[in-house]
């Protein structure tokens, strides 16, 4: 009786400490729930993917309008061995919470993006997605590639404000199928015989049947009863089944098979055109990176931690006629801008910038001059985007984007990537 009562308590401050975990996971969750840039490990976000220029507009519409997503990346040349590579199987697609939008239209390069495609490294790839505002609400909008076997990779995210349409009409998703039917697919196929809600109906009133034989008549379920037949003995385990549950087991087997026929066979008869989703690849032509008359050679790199800042050396030869002016620095989707060049667009409501992160030895570079330049890349985003996990990478490398312009305004980039030395004082 005791040791019943201990364990009711036991069992009781369990709950307890549940209940608390769970409401503690909630708040710290916080603002950590709509978002994937700061999820992944900094060294990938840091090798992967180099996003630019991503633009999400108009950033407030009404339920019912388009949204254009824009944007550049460039596939970088020091992707991680251990990761599945993207020059295999790649899809461009948009990272919002839920089926909150349509997405009516996709490409890269001016290929249609309907379906998968391969990156090779080092080049430029320039998408564009177009997307109709189906559920009102406030959203991170991302574009991201789900890349085979690897998962996806984010850019950052900008707040898109969708509010309801003025009519308060239901959202209608019309389409006309290829026999020439014009379809809302907002609610094809959901009601009525045959439908989505009649078969969730027919498959619960079956699971249920099935649960009330046999717990809703005290029956002894087979645990309990295979325990008892086996202290009695091994002549006695044919009583394990008896021969009514035998006979209700089968007519519910026989009963779903035929259901599962029924259903087949009704649906061939009434949707006799069907084709099957398409899975093929599209080629996709790439774009090379516009390297201009600068030459860069990484030297090292040192990351220091307290500083929050990553320390570069490079050797820089300006091969050209025009000055060139180092701009800017961009990982893991941070820029970081010089501010004394001051060059570099930035768009409406951008986030993830330092607009004067990047510090310089040698902003302008002479034509024929060949000079070792320290850039510093500083900011407190590093520790807010986690990239401070850097220093656990057991493969200690990064890689950016450098941005330089010439006298004028072209703008250049290249990519730059090395091995990183943490700093610890
Ligand atoms: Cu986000």
């Amino acid at each position: 009786m005791n040791r019943i009562v201990a364990r009711k308590t036991w069992f009781k401050g369990l709950q307890f400490h549940s209940v608390l975990a769970v409401l503690a996971l909630m708040l710290l969750a916080g603002d950590v729930m709509a978002h994937g840039e700061r999820a992944q490990l900094a060294s990938m976000r840091m090798r992967t993917v180099h996003w630019f220029d991503t633009q999400v507009t108009p950033l407030n519409v009404k339920v019912g309008d388009l949204v254009t997503v824009t944007g550049k990346l460039v596939t970088s040349e020091w992707w991680p061995k251990h990761m599945p590579s993207i020059e295999e199987t790649v899809f461009l697609n948009i990272g919002v919470p839920g089926p909150t939008f349509l997405r009516l239209h996709s490409e890269v390069n001016g290929v249609p993006m309907m379906r998968s495609t391969a990156f090779p490294l080092g080049k430029v790839y320039e998408y564009k997605t177009v997307l109709r505002a189906r559920v009102a609400g406030r959203y991170h909008v991302h574009p991201l590639l789900n890349v085979k076997d690897a998962g996806s990779l984010v850019a950052k995210g900008s707040w898109l404000e969708v509010a309801e349409n003025d009519s308060g009409e239901p959202f209608v998703n019309e389409i006309t199928t290829l026999p020439g039917d014009t379809i809302d697919l907002e609610t094809y196929g959901l009601s009525g015989f045959g439908g989505v809600y009649f078969w969730h109906v027919v498959w619960i009133v079956v699971g249920i049947a099935y649960l009330v034989y046999w717990l809703g008549t005290k029956r002894e379920l087979f645990i309990p009863r295979f325990i008892r037949i086996r202290a009695l003995g091994q002549d006695r385990a044919n009583e394990l089944l008896t021969k009514n549950d035998f006979v209700v087991s089968s007519i519910f087997f026989t009963l779903t098979l035929a259901l599962i026929l029924t259903g087949y066979l009704w649906a061939e008869n009434r949707y006799p055109i069907t084709i099957p989703l398409q899975t093929g690849l599209v080629d996709v032509e790439p774009i090379d990176i516009p390297a201009g008359d600068l030459e860069v050679v990484v030297d090292h790199a040192t990351y220091e931690l307290a500083g929050r800042s990553l320390t570069m050396r490079m050797n820089m030869t300006n091969n050209g006629t025009s000055p060139i002016r180092i701009a800017e620095f961009l990982t893991a989707n941070i820029r970081f801008m010089n501010a004394k060049v001051g060059e570099g667009e930035i768009y409406e409501g951008e986030e993830m910038i330092s607009r004067d992160g990047l510090t310089v030895s040698i902003d302008t570079i002479a034509p024929g001059q060949s000079v070792d330049v320290d850039l510093v890349a500083s900011d407190a985003l590093w520790e807010k985007y986690r990239m401070t996990g850097l220093i656990h990478d057991p493969d200690s490398r990064f890689a950016g984007l450098i941005f330089y312009y010439d006298d004028v305004g072209t703008r250049y980039y290249q990519e730059v990537g090395g091995a990183v030395l943490p700093e610890f004082f």
